[in-house]
């Protein structure tokens, strides 16, 4: 028998779907999840949805012989737009495969190499900007401007034009748009009347789609029309076959691939640094550790900028942004199904039987902090956790951030570069401070950042 718990006091289905319809979903299920434990469900018309939010049985739910990715509702909805191209792909999917083969090589460290000089440079465009402002910076707006111009210049040779113009390019409103759109929809699928609210919303939202679209467009149209090749990923996408089957990414799939790195390849990034830069604030002893590593990597001079073979060395910097990704994994969750039917959390109170028609979402920002693999601190923010002294005997697959097994994040090395790359500058470059009664809240558009997050900085004068 299923014996985990539904919520109580529940009206059949318009109570569940209410709940899920709301902009908050994953701050809405993770008040459920605190009162119902590891493992529960909602159901909404006939409908299961399954939620995990303890370490145990997310480590379970990562073992690849037993379970593989499945796409919750909210993501399945983003295939209207980004159709099967890598992120919304199902398992075992043609396109998944021929994708993956062709982009692979635009993620080895060779490429990261590549990528450095890009990175550094769009930082420093920030920076110039920053040093001619007055008051505090919006810090999820500006690291949104900053991940978006990296990942375009790097992937797609394209400049944004993010700290040259004044205006917010239009394509980052379009895409917010398109991101909440399938999120509401997602939702959608089994309310009576979903259909008419789902049209409504996709009216509101045809300009922004057909602006998308065209930016898509013609990226490629310019690129083939110019005959140039460039080392990245839009030249791999439109010339390169998989090295195994010869089999190349057809028009309509280039364009949604494209739209996926543009979205995949920022908007992570981005609440990861806000994240970290939200705790180190907050903590004076942990800032003075980041701004001394900073000075010992950095040496005296602001203007300094680490070498690639530098990035990985600030170990500090970097056991910060996995804390912070530990707390607030900004892709809050994935989801599982079992390959063939069988029993999660066999032998416990939360034991259930998962067909291969069923899926269970883990709620990263819950089972991350589970006391029974983090211990009683587990909600606080401390970097030394990830010492590899502090590390040893902890239970195995319970760190998920960039999900698990085949289809986990290929940009992890692009994005951990790219966030260590900005910080050790920042640090290096200023002092930052917060406003002291700023409490933390949570924006949800299928990513997670922190809202109305301002910080001052001040120029530093690095050692003193
Ligand atoms: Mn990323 C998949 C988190 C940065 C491109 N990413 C995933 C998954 C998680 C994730 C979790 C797995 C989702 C699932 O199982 O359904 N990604 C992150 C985080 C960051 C991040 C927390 C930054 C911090 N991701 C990036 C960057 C890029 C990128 C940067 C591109 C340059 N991610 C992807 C793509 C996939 C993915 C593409 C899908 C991979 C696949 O299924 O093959």
């Amino acid at each position: 028998g299923q014996k985990f718990p539904h919520p109580p006091g529940r009206v059949p289905f318009a109570y569940d779907a209410l709940k899920m319809r709301t902009g908050t979903p994953m701050a809405n299920i993770m008040r459920m999840g605190d009162d119902l434990g590891p493992l529960f469900e909602l159901r909404v018309f006939s409908q299961r949805f399954m939620f995990v939010s303890g370490a145990e049985l997310m480590a379970e739910l990562c073992d690849e012989t037993r379970f593989h990715k499945n796409l919750p509702p909210a993501v399945a909805a983003l295939r209207e737009f980004v159709g099967d191209a890598l992120f919304t792909a199902f398992d075992g999917e043609q396109n998944w495969h021929t994708a993956h083969g062709v982009l692979m090589p635009a993620f080895s460290k060779a490429a990261m190499r590549s990528y450095h000089d890009t990175m550094l440079e769009t930082a420093a465009e920030m920076f110039a900007v920053w040093d001619g402002l007055e008051g505090p910076i919006d810090v999820t707006a500006d690291m949104t401007k900053l991940t978006l111009e990296t990942i375009s210049r790097c992937a797609f040779s394209r400049d944004f034009g993010s700290f040259t113009s004044r205006e917010r390019h239009p394509f980052v409103d379009a895409m917010v748009s398109a991101l909440t759109t399938g999120m509401q929809k997602g939702a959608l699928d089994s309310v009576p009347g979903g259909q008419r609210i789902a049209r409504r919303i996709d009216e509101e939202n045809a300009e922004h789609r057909a602006y998308v679209d065209d930016l898509m467009d013609t990226m490629v149209r310019e690129r083939r029309q110019s005959g140039e090749r460039q080392d990245d990923l839009l030249d791999r996408m439109l010339y390169e076959a998989h090295p195994e089957t010869g089999i190349k990414l057809d028009d309509e799939n280039i364009r949604e691939q494209i739209m996926t790195f543009l979205v995949a390849g920022h908007e992570t990034t981005s609440g990861a640094l806000s994240f970290v830069l939200y705790y180190l604030s907050r903590d004076p002893k942990i800032l003075a550790k980041a701004h001394a590593e900073t000075d010992a990597l950095l040496g005296d001079d602001v203007d300094a900028e680490p070498t690639f073979e530098q990035v990985p060395r600030f170990r500090y910097l970097r056991r910060c942004l996995d804390e912070a990704l530990r707390l607030w994994p900004t892709a809050p969750g994935f989801a599982r199904s079992p390959r063939e039917t069988t029993t999660i959390g066999a032998g416990t109170e939360y034991e259930a039987v998962m067909t291969p028609d069923d899926w269970a979402l883990i709620i990263l920002p819950m089972s991350q902090r589970d006391p029974a693999a983090w211990g009683p601190t587990a909600d606080e923010f401390d970097p030394d956790r990830f010492l590899p002294e502090n590390s040893k005997g902890r239970m195995k697959n319970v760190y998920k951030p960039f999900g698990t097994g085949e289809r986990a994040c290929i940009g992890r090395q692009f994005a951990l570069h790219e966030a260590i790359l900005v910080l050790a500058r920042l640090l290096h470059r200023y002092d930052i401070s917060g406003d002291p009664d700023y409490e933390l809240k949570i924006d949800e558009r299928l990513t997670i950042v922190p809202r109305g997050f301002e910080l001052t900085l001040t120029p530093r004068t690095p050692g003193v």
